[in-house]
């Protein structure tokens, strides 16, 4: 059976029973599998929960990788692997007893002992299934604070990693490529759409603000701007909970790859403290929630000034209307190019995702003296 959910235009297969069987077994587990149902609402990645008859053996989560997001699946797990031995390793130093809920642990397979099996065509992954966390999809000024410290401390933990990281998506976050990418579909104008007036309008306003928003690119290249390792998908439901509200660990690990800190830091933002849905299309409600950045940057400096770089620091502003920026640019490419990318509901959806984000960074730049002075009270210039 073939299904076609979430927004991405990915096909999603439900699997048979046996097969889903077959494959867990060419995994390394412990214990007896007594049942395998869906789980999550995930729209990349397939993904089921593996249930075992043993008290004493954990369950798992098994995962169909989407491999047309992700061309190297061997580079993710390598690059998975690489993490999470690293955070494993650093929290059994510090005498942390539940390992297991505290980073994830993947299953090598039996014969290869890589961390996937490929069956089919297909990129399968093992994983500890963590018990009595929960994932939450909106977020309060508490839970920002919580996943700032969160995805701050992931990147403090991974900023010794020994090993270089491979580029999952290549130029993920790069704005200068999500330019060119724009630029070339413009010319091309496969979907006849490029004459609309509120296309030309969108275009300028990008335009407007083009070179300013290639900045970090342009640090990059001079050498005053580094790259670590960074999550890519900032969002508070990539995070687990235990049910007293302590963060357990940060999940959907596909991402992790070297970027500058302004991706984790920015995107988060983008998506917690839009005071609608990204794809709201009601334009007047799209607002910059001041309460969540305050509080996301309080729990996010808490744990990464240690190794950031005054540079850094004081682009957080910056980073906050880059995420806004790039998803705009990303949506009007893929309404341009014919809604290929993401999956839409209405001829126009993409197009809405485009100017929900545009007015969201419209109203960040309004806060951007407010986000400064919180910021030079937070951490002042002098004291870096
Ligand atoms: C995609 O599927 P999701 O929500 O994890 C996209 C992100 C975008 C987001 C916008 C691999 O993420 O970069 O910000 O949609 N991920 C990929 O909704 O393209
Ligand atoms: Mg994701």
């Amino acid at each position: 059976m073939y299904l076609c959910t979430g927004k991405h235009n990915y096909e999603l297969r439900t699997m048979n029973y046996e097969l889903l069987l077959a494959i867990v077994g060419r995994f390394a587990y412990e214990g007896t599998v007594s049942e395998i149902k869906p789980l999550g609402e995930g729209l990349i990645n397939d993904t089921y929960k593996v249930k075992t008859a043993e008290q004493d053996k954990p369950d798992y989560v098994l995962q169909r990788v989407n491999h047309n997001v992700f061309p190297d699946v061997d580079m993710v797990m390598r690059n998975i692997d690489a993490v999470t031995s690293h955070i494993r390793k650093k929290l059994a130093a510090e005498g942390t007893k539940d390992l297991d809920r505290r980073v994830l642990r993947f299953i090598p397979a039996k014969e290869s002992g890589k961390l996937y099996v490929k069956v089919e065509g297909e990129f399968w992954r093992l994983m500890v299934f963590i018990d009595n966390a929960i994932t939450k999809q909106a977020v309060n000024p508490e839970s920002s604070r919580a996943a700032g410290k969160a995805f701050g401390n992931f990147q403090a933990m991974l900023a010794d990693i020994p090993v270089q990281l491979g580029e999952t998506i290549k130029d993920f976050h790069n704005m200068e490529f999500r330019l060119e990418q724009l630029h070339d579909v413009v010319k091309r104008d496969p979907a006849g759409r490029v004459k609309e007036e509120r296309v030309q309008n969108m275009l300028a306003e990008i335009e407007k603000r083009a070179e300013e928003m290639c900045k970090a690119e342009r640090m990059g290249r001079e050498g005053t701007l580094p790259k670590r390792v960074c999550h890519c998908d900032t969002k508070v439901n990539n995070m687990m909970f235990d049910q007293q509200d302590n963060v357990l660990c940060v999940i959907d690990l596909d991402t992790v790859m070297p970027n500058f800190i302004f991706s984790d830091y920015g995107d988060f933002l983008r998506t917690a403290a839009n005071e609608v849905a990204e794809d709201c299309p009601e334009m007047d409600k799209v607002q910059f929630r001041m309460d969540i950045f305050k509080a996301f940057t309080e729990g996010y400096l808490e744990s990464a000034r240690s190794f950031l770089l005054p540079v850094e620091i004081e682009n957080l502003p910056y980073a906050t209307a880059l995420f806004p920026y790039m998803q705009c640019v990303r949506f009007l490419w893929d309404y341009l190019s014919g809604d290929k990318y993401w999956k839409c509901q209405y001829p126009d959806h993409n197009f809405v995702r485009a100017n929900n984000q545009l007015h969201l960074l419209l109203s960040i730049e309004k806060s951007y003296p407010e986000m400064q002075a919180f910021l030079d009270a937070l951490a002042p210039r002098r004291a870096f």
